[in-house]
């Protein structure tokens, strides 16, 4: 049976655009992709110095299981090139695994919900314009209202298209 999962894809080098547009391409290989949030672009938090990112969110429908859905991820990740600089450095393209489902998943590989997503402006933005009513199954709020509690800080712009 297929799974609800929300993602996060964020890129700051390059045609930043160009780059999500394919990663979200890529994407309907590990499922259905059912919506895609407006991009959004998002000052740098956590590691400050380096450009600005365009951030979106996915809802995707997917039949593989966490583990599966983060290899996928990974390969999408390294076959688009992706370079690791440094944790949190300047990316061509990172997806991340925000919510499956209502699961929590805790291991050394892989963590749902994303532990920081409840922090981030540029996750919550986006995620709430396709998932309002999706429910944090740790902290059991919406994503409406976890966006709604967030204190102002890190500037998050949508862009026109
Ligand atoms: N990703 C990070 C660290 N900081 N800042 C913004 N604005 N957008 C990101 O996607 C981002 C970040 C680590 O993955
Ligand atoms: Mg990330
Ligand atoms: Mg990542």
């Amino acid at each position: 049976m297929a799974e609800l999962a929300y993602l996060s894809l964020g890129s700051n080098v390059g045609k930043r655009d160009e780059h999500i547009r394919e990663a979200i391409r890529r994407l309907e290989s590990a499922g259905r992709v059912v919506r895609i949030s407006s991009f959004y672009e998002t000052e740098p938090v956590e590691f400050r110095d380096q450009g600005w990112f365009l951030n979106c969110a996915v809802a995707l429908e997917t039949e593989l299981t966490p583990q599966q859905l983060m290899r996928a991820v990974l390969q999408i990740e390294q076959e688009m090139g992706r370079e690791r600089t440094w944790p949190k450095g300047p990316r061509t393209i990172d997806i991340d695994i925000l919510l499956y489902d209502n699961l929590v998943v805790g291991s050394a590989q892989l963590t749902i919900p994303h532990p920081a997503m409840q922090e981030r402006r540029f996750v919550l933005e986006p995620l709430s314009e396709i998932g309002p009513e999706a429910r944090h199954p740790v902290l059991k709020k919406t994503m409406r209202e976890l966006l709604d509690e967030l204190p102002a800080g890190q500037v998050v712009h949508k862009v026109k298209t």
